[in-house]
């Protein structure tokens, strides 16, 4: 019979697995660049969830390039701020990207330029030749190259961006986008679009090494965040149903709480969010129907079992494989419900109690184990590409 848990026990589990699973993102580098104005710093800053250009001048790389970073965050962001398109300056700042491309190159895959944004303001409505050399260049470099057409009030295709489209630039997409709303008079407000899919196409381009920090650093696309996670739940379902494969002594239960509470560490980590004694706490007593106990670890099994409509009590005291799957499978899909309900409301400013997170996941989860439904919620249907989003 292995040793319960108690709930400072399990608190400290969870901690430690969270600090692995941080280990364990890796790290990704995005170079933006542009001319200046065009909204590479604004740009940034919506997408990265630290406010990463914001927070300062950044690091001198070398000259025309800057480096922002934070303590503890798997992203750096290299800009080149201040970028005139005249020849001169232009010639300095190509040599020592493409200088910077290769520095890199030499270190571990961890350290390597993964993707370029270049960025082109919509409104300039035409792509200058030494831009356009520049991107071919790039293109030896073998560093995907995103072209971002930033500050895109319309999102129906413009003449500009199907010309764009036409000239077979080597890159790998253009996406048009609007960071930051914008006002165009007291009635009309273009809404921020397309960040979303610059977020989906990076990652689509992204190596392996570079994709988890991505996924966790980035607030534009939560859905991403969702998928990333659901591919982990799956993993720690099936470790779930070998556990339980020979049926768990039901005062096993605790190590089954173990796969549990991993699989919750890295969700959080993939949603970018901190370790927060006070949030899990809840969570756990929630989940185990009671606060402030001892023998937490089996607690929360029995309440989860109890939770699900026909599984009934234990059969002859042992949990099957296939009840372990199904406790593992809804916590998982209920807990990435609520830190997607949580991000957004975070995103939009819109206060959510920990009392209603914490019911959202007991109903979640009770909904998901008495269903059976094995797939996220979708999130409301996109509105028709053409549609202008102006209100
Ligand atoms: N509303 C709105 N304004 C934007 C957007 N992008 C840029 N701007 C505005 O355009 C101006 C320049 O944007 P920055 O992000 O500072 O441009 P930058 O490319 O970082 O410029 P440098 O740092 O000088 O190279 C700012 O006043 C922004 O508010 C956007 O998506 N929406
Ligand atoms: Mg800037």
């Amino acid at each position: 019979m292995s040793d319960d848990f108690s709930l400072d026990d399990l608190l400290n589990k969870s901690y430690d697995a969270f600090k692995e699973a941080e280990t364990n993102v890796g790290q990704c580098n995005v170079l933006v660049i542009g001319k200046t104005g065009v909204g590479k710093s604004t740009l940034i800053n919506c997408v990265f969830r630290q406010r990463l250009a914001e927070t300062g001048v950044g690091r001198p790389v070398t000259h025309g390039i800057r480096q922002y970073t934070k303590p503890n965050c798997p992203i750096a962001v290299y800009d080149t701020p201040g970028l005139e398109l005249n020849a001169e300056q232009i010639k300095v700042i190509r040599l020592n990207v493409a200088k910077l491309i290769e520095d890199q190159r030499l270190l571990h895959p961890k350290e390597h330029i993964h993707v370029i944004w270049y960025c082109i303001n919509h409104g300039a409505n035409r792509i200058e030749a030494v831009e356009e050399n520049w991107l071919k260049e790039m293109q030896i470099m073998d560093v995907p190259v995103i072209l971002v057409l930033t500050q895109t009030a319309s999102k129906k295709p413009s003449e500009f961006f199907k010309k764009l489209e036409h000239m077979n630039l080597p890159v790998s997409q253009i996406i048009p986008v609007m960071a930051e709303p914008e006002e165009i008079d007291e009635d009309y407000t273009v809404k921020a679009h397309g960040l979303d899919r610059l977020v989906d196409a990076t990652f689509q381009l992204l190596p392996e090494v570079a994709q988890k920090a991505f996924v966790k650093e980035q607030i534009a696309n939560i859905a991403l965040k969702a998928d990333m996670a659901f591919k982990y739940v799956t993993a720690y379902v099936a470790s779930s149903a070998i556990v339980g494969a020979t049926p768990v002594p039901f005062a096993d239960a605790p190590i089954l709480v173990t796969v549990q509470t991993a699989m919750i560490a890295n969700i959080t980590v993939i949603f970018g969010l901190p370790f927060d004694k006070g949030f899990i706490s809840a969570m756990l007593s929630a989940i185990s129907g009671a606060g402030g106990i001892t023998a937490v670890g089996r607690n929360i099994v029995t309440n989860l079992i109890k939770m699900i409509p026909g599984a009934g009590t234990l059969v002859g005291g042992a949990i099957s494989g296939a009840t372990a799957a199904t406790l593992t499978l809804a916590l998982g899909l209920a807990y990435i419900e609520v830190l997607k309900t949580y991000m957004k409301a975070q995103i939009n400013g819109e206060p959510l109690s920990l009392s209603q997170l914490t019911k959202m996941l007991v109903d979640l989860y009770k909904d998901y184990a008495s269903s059976g439904r094995k797939t996220l919620h979708e999130d409301k249907p996109k509105p028709p590409p053409n549609q202008i989003d102006i209100e």
